[in-house]
Order: C-alpha cells, then sequence, then structure tokens
C-alpha cells in the first residue's frame, strides 16, 4: 500500500487481512488513480479550480450555494476539525444530519482534514450509534441540531466519543458559532489513494452492524464507473432523490456524482412520493435516485405534475418489479434504469443504459466490474442457472475487524448474498436474498418473482412473499398484501389474487395464504423486512 498521511493509523489497522480482500480490478482507463488523492479536494476544489466556481454546487428548494461557496464553507468547517477540536488525519468523525447543505460541506470538510468520514442515518437509536461509535471508536460527531437526543444518549452508552459540535443551530458554540472566524482557505491532507476516506455502516438487517472501509479512489470510482458510463451526466445536470447521504446510494447519487460532473444536487430533507414529484418540477431536475417503492407510488401521481425536465430515473436498493417499471414508463414514458449496488461494494455494479434495458433482468456487469453466477462450491455456474452472485471491481469489501468477511468475500470474488440467473447475453436476473429463497415441495421459489405476479392486479398497492413452515411441504408460499385505498379485504379477493398469479407464472408458486395488512416492515432505505414477516409467523 502506499505511505499513508494518517496519524491515526485506526482504520488501516483495522482492514481485513491482504488474503481476505477480494481481487480489484483497474482496467479501465479512468481509474487509474494517482498514488496520492484526496477524493473530496477532487470534488471541489478541483471543480473550482477547473472554472466551475461560480456555477451552483447545492440547491435546497429555498437557496443555492456555488462550487466556491460550498468550499470555502468546508475549508472553515476543516480549520475547524483541525484547530478546535484538535483533530489529527485518520481520526473518524462521526456525522449525522438529514440531507441539507451543513451535512454535504460537513463531510467534504471531513475527508480535506484526512479524516474518516462515518455518516449515520438519521433514524438510528442511541444503541445503534453507541455500536458504531465504539465499533470504529470515534472520537468527535457533528451533528443536526434536530438529531441530537439520541446521540446525546448514544454518549452515555459509549466512552469514545468525546466532542459533539452541532450545526443548523445559532446557538452559542456551535459549529456555526465556530465558523464566523475561521478563514476560508485550508491546507488539504494529501492522502493516500489507498488510504480510508469513510467507513460505511450496512443497513443490514440482522446481527451487529458492520462497517465497511472505502478508501479515497474508491469515491473516484463510483463516479467515474456507474455515474461515468451509465448517466453519462453533464454540467447541466440537476440531480435530486430519497437516498440519505449516510447510505452510500445517496452518498454517490445526490452528493460525489453531481460534484464530479460540475453539475448541482437539489438536497431536501424529508420526502414522500408527491414532494419528491414537486421537487423535480420545481427545481427542473433532471435525474432522479430513489427506491424501487417510491418510483410505484408516484407514477399513478405523475400526471399532476410537469416533469418535462426529467431525463433519467435510477431505482436502486431493492429488486425493481417490472409491473413498476411499466407503470412508470406508461406515465412518463421514461424507462427506469436499475442498478444493483451495496455498501460492501460502494455504489451500484449491474445496471443498463436505457436503451439497454431488458425486461425482468437487473442489468448486465458496468464497465470496470465483472459478474458471474456461482455454484455452492465457488464455480461458475452456465446461464440459465441459478446460483450466488460474484462480483470484482476497482470496489469491493473490507468489513472494519469483522470475521464475516470471509462469509462475503470468497476466493477474492465478493459474495453479495443475492441469488441470481445469468442468461446467454450477461444480462443478471434478480431471483431472491439468498437467505430468502423459498424452498416448497422440492421446488426453490423466489418470492420477489411471485410479489412481481401480485403486483401487476390493479388492487394490489404492495406485497411481500415469504416462505412459512408447513408440516407437508416443508415451506409453504406467503404473500402479505397492502391494498390499494379503494378496494377491501374479502375471502373472494384473495381466491381472486390467487388465480390471477397461476395464470402469470408457473401455478406452484401460487401463495396458498394470502394475508391483508396495512402497511409492510422497511428499512430506513427502503427494504423489505422479511425476516420481520417470518418473526411473526415463528414468534
Ligand atoms: C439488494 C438489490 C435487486 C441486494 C445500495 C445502490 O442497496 C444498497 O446497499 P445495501 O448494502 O444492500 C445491498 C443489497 O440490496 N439490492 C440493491 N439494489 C438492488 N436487489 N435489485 C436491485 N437493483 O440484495 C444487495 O445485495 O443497503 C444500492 C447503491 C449503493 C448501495 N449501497
Amino acid at each position: 500500500m502506499t505511505p499513508s498521511a494518517h496519524i491515526d493509523s485506526f482504520a488501516r489497522d483495522h482492514l481485513p487481512p491482504r488474503a481476505q480482500w477480494p481481487e480489484l480490478i483497474f482496467e479501465l482507463p479512468e481509474l487509474a488513480y494517482p498514488a496520492r488523492q484526496n477524493c473530496a479536494v477532487e470534488l471541489l476544489d478541483r471543480m473550482v479550480a477547473d472554472g466551475h466556481g461560480e456555477r451552483i454546487a447545492l440547491r435546497t428548494p429555498e437557496a443555492a450555494c456555488t462550487y466556491r461557496q460550498l468550499l470555502c464553507r468546508a475549508n472553515r468547517i476543516a480549520r475547524v476539525l483541525r484547530e478546535d477540536l484538535a483533530l489529527v488525519p485518520g481520526n473518524r468523525v462521526l456525522l449525522r444530519g438529514p440531507n441539507n447543505p451543513m451535512m454535504a460541506a460537513c463531510w467534504l470538510a471531513v475527508i480535506k482534514a484526512g479524516c474518516v468520514a462515518v455518516a449515520t442515518m438519521p433514524l438510528l437509536r442511541a444503541r445503534e450509534l453507541a455500536q458504531i461509535v465504539g465499533k470504529a471508536e470515534i472520537g468527535a460527531a457533528l451533528c443536526d441540531v434536530r438529531l441530537i437526543d439520541e446521540l446525546e444518549a448514544a454518549r452515555g452508552l459509549s466512552p469514545f466519543l468525546r466532542q459533539v459540535l452541532l450545526f443548523n443551530d445559532g446557538g452559542a458554540g456551535s459549529l456555526e458559532e465556530r465558523l464566523e472566524g475561521k478563514a476560508d482557505d485550508f491546507v488539504n491532507v494529501d492522502t493516500a489513494a489507498d488510504d480510508a476516506a469513510l467507513i460505511a455502516f450496512t443497513s443490514g438487517t440482522t446481527g451487529e452492524p458492520k462497517g465497511t472501509i472505502h478508501f479515497h479512489r474508491d469515491v473516484m470510482a463510483m463516479c467515474d464507473c456507474f455515474a461515468r458510463a451509465i448517466l453519462k451526466p453533464d454540467a447541466d445536470d440537476i440531480f435530486c432523490g430519497t437516498p440519505p447521504l449516510a447510505f452510500t446510494f445517496g452518498l454517490g447519487g445526490m452528493l460525489c456524482f453531481p460534484l464530479r460532473f460540475g453539475a448541482s444536487t437539489v438536497l431536501v430533507e424529508k420526502l414522500l412520493p408527491e414532494s419528491l414529484l414537486a421537487t423535480i418540477q420545481n427545481s427542473r431536475a433532471s435525474i432522479c435516485f430513489t427506491a424501487p417503492t417510491f418510483w410505484r407510488l408516484m407514477a399513478p401521481l405523475a400526471k399532476d405534475y410537469d416533469l418535462s425536465s426529467l431525463k433519467q430515473c435510477v431505482s436502486a436498493g431493492e429488486a425493481l418489479p417490472d409491473a413498476t417499471r411499466q407503470s412508470w414508463k406508461q406515465a412518463t414514458g421514461i424507462e427506469i434504469i436499475d442498478g444493483i449496488g451495496a455498501t460492501e461494494m460502494m455504489h451500484i455494479f449491474i445496471s443498463h443504459t436505457p436503451e439497454k434495458v431488458r425486461r425482468g433482468a437487473t442489468g448486465y456487469a458496468i464497465p470496470g466490474y465483472r459478474a458471474r453466477v456461482v455454484g455452492a462450491d465457488g464455480r461458475p455456474l452456465p446461464p440459465g442457472v441459478v446460483g450466488r452472485l460474484a462480483i470484482q471491481g476497482p470496489t469491493g469489501c473490507r468489513y472494519l475487524a469483522d470475521p464475516r468477511q470471509k462469509d462475503y468475500v470468497v476466493d477474492g470474488w465478493n459474495l453479495t448474498g443475492d441469488a441470481y440467473r445469468m442468461d446467454e447475453d450477461g444480462y443478471f436476473f434478480y431471483q431472491a436474498r439468498t437467505d430468502d429463497m423459498i424452498i416448497s415441495a422440492g421446488y426453490n421459489i423466489a418470492g420477489p418473482e411471485v410479489e412481481d405476479a401480485l403486483l401487476a392486479h390493479p388492487a394490489v398497492a404492495e406485497c411481500a412473499v415469504i416462505g412459512v413452515p408447513d408440516p407437508e411441504r416443508g415451506q409453504r408460499v406467503k404473500a402479505v398484501v397492502v391494498l390499494r385505498p379503494d378496494c377491501t379485504a374479502s375471502a373472494a379477493l384473495i381466491k381472486e389474487l390467487q388465480d390471477f398469479v397461476k395464470k402469470r407464472i408457473a401455478p406452484y408458486k401460487y401463495p396458498r395464504t394470502i394475508e391483508f395488512a396495512t402497511a409492510l416492515p422497511r428499512t430506513e432505505t427502503g427494504k423489505l423486512q422479511r425476516f420481520r414477516l417470518r418473526a411473526i409467523e415463528n414468534p
């Protein structure tokens, strides 16, 4: 590895042993990064130096901030970190806030100062925050004043966190007050391209949170792979969407991609389907990132908004049902770009351009990445056979001191935990999370395929399909269905839905049990928590 700029060597010291890393590939010319690189400097100082200073970088519904203004603010914050908090390169800094300009400026400042950003999801509770603080040995935090309560409580549970500064707060001692007295220049820390820039904690569904270490060059690689090859943005693009900056899906889509291409991003703190549509309309956004449920809920509302500025729509986080793809296309004429990404991989690695869409497929391995489907023995399976998805690319999984590294990386390949099938042309078809595959009477059934079939029925707003214990079949297919507001549950509707599924997919896959619910359990990143539905079944 390149000599580190970190004085506090915690991140490097806690990388997995080299033999447990995935194989990394840097075949694309745009990935030939120099040995020394600071990604925040590339995204901000360089853009100003290249003449983007007077262009808008960040927007909110009320205000706008140029690249130069953002640079000055990040420089001042970096000075506070170094001069007031006495932080040294390599120290971890916890960031906590909704998507807003201060949160973005803080992220850039932490990295310019050579520190390691640990952004946390706004909805995390004290216990979860304390686990992260303890695991990453975080001594300082920058926190939006409105989210301080849980962090304050976490402080009581963890001895590491010594300094907390509040932002978006005019009060005495706040970050804003400290910025007043600071010069707006800063000597950036000349980090190694393979120094840690961030530790992203997974939105994992079970067990202790896992921290994934990403380098400065990994941040550049997500911009230069998915964004450059699939979105091909230019400086006039306006990005918007829902994923939090603490989720690498949002870190890319809502901050790093726009900055990498001199474009701008609209940061909005809390979005619902209606307000996301209004944001696209009012800020004339051209690229929108969100999860499949949002696309599905927005489709019937789209006609009431002027979406003429919108060019590209990105869906990730969970599988995009074909019914959702089609209803958004009918409403707007736009082909959604699906992409599978993972916190471990930093961002998206299988996706497609709108022209190369293939119905039912997530896409193909994007430039820079390799993908294959492997069997239990790790050997590649032929096209058409369902197995485990394995990925290699310029980014990959490096858990912070975690024995689960050897589950995710096997023989140099990243195993994402997803069951996939590949066709002859190299398109990848999502089946289910490996742990969510249903085995019923000897058949392998992928819940999402059954969900897809149900979602095509006009009465179904949302649904989840799980396997539940069954004395005869081992597992039985069960669907939990949320109906559209104008529909009522009945035994006749259950029968109708079952017959509907039997006509669309192989009849043995139909849900033998259907229950109705008013909502489905989801994570903050929009993922359905099937394990919580299964837990109701086996209390
Ligand atoms: C699932 C998908 C089918 C899949 C993420 C884009 O979701 C992200 O990261 P997470 O660590 O979860 C990873 C897992 O989520 N998944 C994500 N996208 C899709 N399944 N189709 C998709 N399009 O199980 C994957 O293993 O929370 C997504 C960019 C950055 C990310 N971190």
